[in-house]
C-alpha cells in the first residue's frame, strides 16, 4: 500500500501516517474492510445505542460500541433515534444501524482498514452533513472506532500502540466522579461532576487505590450523616446536600479520612456543566436544583475565585454555558494561571470551536469525546489543535457507557495525561479502568504516571 514518505498507523489527512507521539515506525500493513455489520445493543442507562462488527479479508474481526451523553452541548453531532414512540420512547436507533448495514458498509468494503483518516472522510462524505444527521454520529462513531479496533488486531499491535506508536505511554490520572449532581443525578446539588484527581500517586494502579478508597470512605460518611448513598449515572454518589460548598467539603473530609493529604495526594476537579443551569445558554443561571437562586458571570466567577482560593481544586470544566464566549474568557483571564479550564459543552471536540476558543482565550483546555464530533480522527484532529497551542485537553467518557474500553487505550495514545471515566463502581466505568491497569502491566517500567 503506497504510504508515501511518512509511514505510520495513523494516516494523517494530508496523507502522512503519523501517530500522535510523531513515531514515524515505517509499519507496512496490508488489510482490506470486508465486513461490516451493526445491531442495536443497551447503553448503561437501558436506552438503545449502536455496536458495529468489522470483518477484514485477513480474517480479523472487531467490534465497537458508542457511548451517548445527557448533558449535551448543542453543536453536537447528531445521534440517529429513531423517534418511534413505541420503541425505548422514540429513542431506538435501527435508523442509524440500517445506515452502517446499507450505506457505510457497502461504501467502505475494500478499503485498506488502517487507512483511518481516509475511511472517515469517506463516511463523512457520504454523510454530507455538517453535523452527521443524515447516517448519525452513533453509526459512524461505531464504524469509525472498530475500523481503529481491526486495524489494530490486524497489526499485531495494541490499540493504544496503534493509535499512539512506541512513545504512548503516559498512563492518564484517572479524575474519579465520585459525588454527581445536576442533570447526572436526582439530587439537590447543581455542579454535575466533583472529581476526586490522584495527582499525588506514584503510579496509575496506586492513583485508582487511592480514589477508589476514598470513595468507600465517603459512603461511609454519608452513611453516618443519614444521606443517600445511592448513586448516580456515572456511579458517583448523589446525596441532597445543603450547598454546593458542602460537596467539596464532605469529599475533603473523605480524602483526610482516608489518610491522604488533600492537593497533595488528591485535589479536586469539577464539571459544572453551566448549560444545565443557563437560562439562556449565555450569561444567566439559575442554581435551581440547591435553591441558590438566579446568578450571572461575574457571581459565578466571583464565587469560582474564592472556592479555588479556599479548595485544592486544579481543573474546572464547563464553569460557564456554551453560549457564554466572554464569561468563558473572564472565567480564564481570572483562574487560567492556576487551573486547567476546560470547555466541553462550548468547544464540543470540533475544530472549529476550539478554533475560535484558542484565538480568544476561552479556557486553556478542551474536553475530548469521540461522539461529540463522531470520528476517530477528527477527534485526533481536535487534539492536534489543542497540542498545537500549548492547551491541554482532556479525554471524556460519556454518562451514557457500554463495557466497550476504547476510551482507555484512545487517552493513552492521546498522551493527554489525564482521563474521566466516572466512578469506582458501575462496570462500564470500570471498564476503561481496568483496562487501564491492564496498559500500565503492559508497559511495565516503561510506564509514565504524572499530572502535567
Ligand atoms: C460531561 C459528560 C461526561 P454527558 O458533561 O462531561 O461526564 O456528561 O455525557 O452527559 O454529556
Ligand atoms: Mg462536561
Amino acid at each position: 500500500m503506497p504510504v508515501g514518505n511518512c509511514s505510520h498507523f495513523l494516516r494523517d489527512m494530508d496523507g502522512c501516517n503519523r501517530g500522535v507521539n510523531g513515531y514515524d515506525g515505517g509499519v507496512r500493513m496490508s488489510a482490506k474492510i470486508a465486513s461490516i455489520r451493526a445491531m442495536e445493543i443497551l447503553d448503561s442507562r437501558g436506552n438503545p445505542t449502536v455496536r458495529v462488527f468489522l470483518g477484514l479479508d485477513d480474517g480479523t474481526t472487531a467490534t465497537a460500541s458508542v457511548p451517548s451523553g445527557a448533558s449535551t452541548g448543542e453543536n453536537e453531532a447528531i445521534e440517529l433515534r429513531d423517534g418511534d414512540p413505541d420503541r425505548y420512547a422514540g429513542k431506538g436507533v435501527l435508523h442509524a444501524v440500517a445506515n452502517v448495514n446499507e450505506q457505510i458498509g457497502p461504501a467502505l468494503i475494500g478499503m485498506e482498514v488502517h487507512q483511518q483518516a481516509l475511511i472517515d472522510r469517506r463516511m463523512i462524505d457520504l454523510d454530507g452533513t455538517e453535523n452527521k444527521s443524515n447516517l448519525g454520529a452513533n453509526a459512524i462513531l461505531g464504524v469509525s472506532m472498530a475500523v481503529a479496533r481491526a486495524a489494530a488486531i490486524s497489526a499485531g499491535l495494541p490499540l493504544y500502540q496503534y493509535l499512539g506508536g512506541p512513545g504512548a505511554r503516559r498512563i492518564p490520572v484517572p479524575c474519579m466522579n465520585i459525588l454527581n449532581g445536576g442533570e447526572h443525578a436526582d439530587n439537590s446539588v447543581d455542579i454535575q461532576e466533583f472529581m476526586a484527581v490522584p495527582l499525588g500517586a506514584p503510579s496509575f494502579r496506586e492513583g485508582l487505590r487511592y480514589v477508589a478508597e476514598t470513595f468507600h470512605v465517603l459512603k461511609g460518611i454519608l452513611k453516618d450523616r443519614g444521606l443517600a448513598t445511592s448513586v448516580g449515572d456515572e456511579g458517583g454518589f448523589a446525596p441532597n446536600l445543603g450547598s454546593n460548598e458542602e460537596a467539596i467539603e464532605i469529599i475533603i473530609q473523605a480524602i483526610e479520612k482516608a489518610g491522604y493529604r488533600p492537593g497533595a495526594d488528591i485535589a479536586i476537579a469539577l464539571d459544572s456543566a453551566a448549560n444545565s443551569f443557563s437560562t439562556d445558554l449565555k450569561g444567566h443561571y439559575d442554581f435551581k436544583w440547591s435553591g441558590a437562586g438566579p446568578m450571572q458571570s461575574e457571581d459565578i466567577i466571583a464565587l469560582s475565585r474564592d472556592w479555588v482560593s479556599k479548595y485544592p481544586i486544579v481543573l474546572w470544566e464547563d464553569p460557564l454555558a456554551e453560549g457564554d464566549w466572554s464569561g468563558f474568557r473572564r472565567f480564564t483571564q481570572e483562574l487560567g494561571d492556576r487551573i486547567e479550564v476546560v470547555g466541553d459543552d462550548i468547544f464540543v471536540t470540533n475544530i472549529r470551536y476550539i478554533a475560535r476558543g484558542i484565538k480568544e482565550g476561552t479556557a486553556n483546555s478542551s474536553l475530548i469525546k469521540l461522539n461529540q464530533i463522531g470520528t476517530v480522527s477528527e477527534a485526533i484532529e481536535a487534539v492536534r489543535m489543542c497540542r498545537d497551542a500549548g492547551w491541554r485537553y482532556f479525554v471524556s467518557h460519556r454518562s451514557g457507557e457500554t463495557e466497550d474500553p476504547f476510551l482507555a487505550d484512545f487517552a493513552v495514545a492521546m498522551d493527554g495525561g489525564h482521563l474521566k471515566s466516572g466512578s469506582a463502581c458501575r462496570s462500564e466505568r470500570l471498564a476503561k479502568y481496568n483496562r487501564l491497569l491492564e496498559i500500565e502491566e503492559e508497559l511495565g517500567e516503561a510506564a509514565l504516571y504524572y499530572w502535567k
